[in-house]
C-alpha cells in the first residue's frame, strides 16, 4: 500500500460504547477474550486518545512484554494513534520492551507518553489475561483525573478512528516511513543498560561473581529474559545456565509470571538446599517486579526495601543520600525505621506505583516500594525487577558479606517486621465489596476493643492526600492497628480479571533478639486468624483459608 507523504488515510467506524472500561491498579485488564471483542481493543484506545488530545506530531513510545495478542494489538495501536495524528512512534523490536525500560524511553526521548501492552504478573495465552497502561511524558502511569476521564470519555463513545496502514514489521531495528508516520524500531536493551551502567559499579559487581558468587535468574518466559542475557550474563559474567526461562513466550511457557514464593517455590527450595547460590531473584512478565533470595533466606519486600535504604550510599547512583523514601500503606514499615534514623520523609501512598511518581517527579523522594514485590527508584516512573537484583549484587559485592548475614545484621540493629499477605479469592465479586462495607461500617466501635491477642489502637479507611498536586484519594484500604504495633490492613486488588480478590496484610513489629529468627507463618499465625475472623470472612464468602499466602 503506498501512502501519501502529508496524508494519512483514515476510517471512521461507528459501534456502541462497552460499559467495563474503568481501569484498575494499572491499566486496563481483562481476558483476552475480553479485548478479542470486535471493537473493544479500538474503542478502549480511542478513549485514551480522545481524554489525551495529544498535540499534532506527537511522538509516543510503544511496547510490551510478549503475552498472547500482543503483535495484534500492537499493529492496531500503531494505526490509531497514527489516525490520532501522531507522527513518530518509537517501538521495541518485535514489540518488546519492559515496563521499566519504556518509562525510560519516554523520559529519554521526552515522548508525549507510551502504551504499554502487559497484564504484568497475570497468567497470559489465549485463556490468560491481557492489559493496556498508559503512561504520561513523565514516563509514569497516567494519575487517577486521567484514568476516570477516559471511564468517562469510554461511556459517550460512538466509534473510532483508524489509519489504512500495511501490516508493519517490527522485526528489524531501524526507521521506516510510512506517508506522515515514522516508525523507528528500536533494541529493547540498549538504552536500559546504559542506564543501569550509569547507577551501578559493574567493575566491582563483575569481580565479585568471578569471584565464585553464584547469581540465579527467572525470567518466567517474561520480558526480562532478553535483559538478562545481555546484562547478567554477557556483561556481568554469570553463568548462562543459571539465567531460567529468558526467551520470552506468549503464553509464557504455562508458568504463571509472578515472582512470589509461591510462584517461584522452585527458588525457594534450591535457596534452601546445600547448592544455594549466593543470590537468587525473578521477575514477572513485564519485568518491574522483584523477588530477592539468598542461602536459606527469603527477603521480604518491605525488608528488601528498607535494606537497599539503608545501604543506599554504598551504591554509585545514591552516593549522594536520598531526600526520603514512600511505601504503599499496606507495605511493611521496615523502611519508615530506616528512614528515621536517616532523618528523611517517609512518605504513605495508596496501592498503585503511580502514587509515588508526583513524589519522585517533585524530587522529595529517591527510593520507594510495595508489598507486591515492587522497588524502584528515581531512575524511571515505574517500578524495575532487573534494577533490584542490580542493586542486591552491587549491595553484595560492596559488602562482602553473605546475603543472609546482611538481612540478620539489620533485623539485629533495627528489629523485624514479620509481614505477609493472605489473599482470599471471592467468586463473586459482590460478595468482596459486601464483606468490605461490612468491616467498614464496624470501624468506628474497634478503637479500645479488646480483641483477645491486643487491643485496637486506632481502625480507619486510609485516606491520602496527595502533597504534590493536592488530590485526595479516599477509601484505599481499611487499617486496623493495634497495641504493641501489629497492624491488619484489608483491601481488594485491583488487577485481578473475574471475581474479587480480598488482601489482608498482616505486620507484627518484634525486637527481642531471641525472637528474630522465626517463620513468618508462626510469628503470624494468631494475627491471621484474628484478621479471617473480624472481616466475617467465611460468613461473606464461605472461604475458610486464604487461597494465597505471600
Ligand atoms: C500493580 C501496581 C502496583 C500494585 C500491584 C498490586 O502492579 O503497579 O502498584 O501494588 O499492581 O495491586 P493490587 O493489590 O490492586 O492487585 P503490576 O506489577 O501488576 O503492574
Amino acid at each position: 500500500m503506498r501512502i501519501d507523504n502529508n496524508v494519512m488515510p483514515v476510517r471512521a467506524i461507528s459501534c456502541a460504547p462497552f460499559t467495563d472500561q474503568r481501569m484498575g491498579t494499572a491499566g486496563l485488564r481483562k481476558k483476552v477474550r475480553v479485548f478479542q471483542q470486535p471493537h473493544y481493543l479500538e474503542t478502549f484506545l480511542q478513549a485514551v486518545l480522545d481524554t489525551l488530545q495529544l498535540p499534532p506530531g506527537s511522538t509516543l513510545v510503544l511496547g510490551g512484554d510478549g503475552r498472547y495478542f500482543n503483535r495484534e494489538a500492537l499493529q492496531t495501536l500503531i494505526r490509531m494513534t497514527a489516525a490520532a495524528g501522531v507522527r513518530h512512534l518509537v517501538v521495541g523490536q518485535d514489540g518488546l520492551l519492559s515496563t521499566p525500560a519504556a518509562s525510560n524511553l519516554i523520559r529519554m526521548r521526552k515522548a508525549h507518553g507510551g502504551f504499554l501492552l502487559t497484564a504484568s504478573h497475570n497468567p497470559g495465552g489465549p485463556d490468560g489475561d491481557f492489559g493496556i497502561k498508559f503512561n504520561m511524558a513523565n514516563g509514569g502511569q497516567a494519575p487517577q483525573a486521567i484514568t476516570d476521564a477516559v471511564f468517562r470519555a469510554s461511556q459517550a463513545l460512538r466509534g473510532y478512528r483508524i489509519a489504512e496502514l500495511p501490516v508493519i514489521d517490527l522485526s528489524r531495528c531501524g526507521t521506516q516511513q510510512h506517508g506522515p508516520l515514522r516508525v523507528e524500531i528500536v533494541d529493547p536493551v540498549a538504552d536500559y543498560q546504559q542506564l543501569m551502567e550509569r547507577l551501578f559499579d559493574f567493575g566491582r559487581m563483575a569481580d565479585w561473581v568471578k569471584a565464585g558468587n553464584r547469581v540465579v535468574f527467572d525470567a518466567f518466559h517474561g520480558i526480562t529474559g532478553p535483559y538478562a542475557r545481555r546484562i547478567l550474563a554477557d556483561t556481568l559474567g554469570c553463568a548462562m545456565a543459571d539465567l531460567l526461562h529468558t526467551n520470552p513466550l506468549p503464553d509464557f511457557g504455562g508458568l504463571h509470571p509472578d515472582p512470589n514464593p509461591v510462584e517461584g517455590r522452585h527458588l525457594v527450595e534450591l535457596c534452601a538446599g546445600a547448592a544455594a547460590p549466593a543470590l537468587a531473584a525473578a521477575s514477572d512478565g513485564d519485568g518491574d517486579r522483584n523477588m530477592i533470595l539468598g542461602p536459606a533466606c527469603p527477603v521480604s519486600p518491605g525488608d528488601s526495601l528498607a535494606i537497599m535504604l539503608a545501604g543506599a550510599a554504598l551504591i554509585p547512583g545514591y552516593r549522594q543520600g536520598v531526600p526520603g523514601v514512600a511505601r504503599s500503606m499496606p507495605t511493611s514499615r521496615a523502611v519508615d525505621r530506616v528512614a528515621a534514623d536517616l532523618r528523611i520523609p517517609c512518605f504513605e501512598t495508596p496501592t498503585g506505583w503511580r502514587f509515588f511518581c508526583n513524589l519522585l517527579e517533585a524530587g522529595r523522594i529517591g527510593l520507594c516500594g510495595e508489598e507486591s514485590f515492587g522497588t524502584g527508584s528515581s531512575h524511571a516512573r515505574e517500578k524495575d525487577g532487573l534494577w533490584a537484583v542490580l542493586f542486591w549484587i552491587n549491595l553484595l559485592a560492596v559488602r562482602s558479606e553473605p546475603l543472609p548475614e546482611v538481612v540478620a545484621a539489620h533485623w539485629r540493629r533495627y528489629g523485624r517486621h514479620y509481614f505477609q499477605r493472605h489473599d482470599y479469592e471471592i467468586a463473586d465479586a459482590a460478595h468482596g465489596t459486601d464483606l468490605m462495607e461490612d468491616l467498614r461500617s464496624r470501624l468506628g466501635s474497634l478503637p479500645g476493643s479488646d480483641l483477645g491477642i491486643a487491643r485496637v489502637d486506632l481502625a480507619d479507611d486510609f485516606h491520602y492526600h496527595d502533597p504534590v498536586d493536592g488530590s485526595e484519594s479516599p477509601h484505599q484500604g481499611i487499617r486496623i492497628v493495634l497495641d504493641g504495633g501489629a497492624r491488619l490492613v484489608y483491601r481488594l486488588s485491583g488487577t485481578g480479571t473475574s471475581g474479587a480478590t480480598l488482601r489482608i496484610y498482616l505486620e507484627k513489629f518484634e525486637d527481642n533478639p531471641a525472637m528474630l529468627d522465626c517463620s513468618p507463618d508462626e510469628a503470624l499465625r494468631p494475627l491471621g486468624k484474628l484478621a479471617a475472623h473480624l472481616a466475617a470472612i467465611e460468613a461473606h464468602a464461605g472461604l475458610t483459608q486464604p487461597t494465597l499466602v505471600v
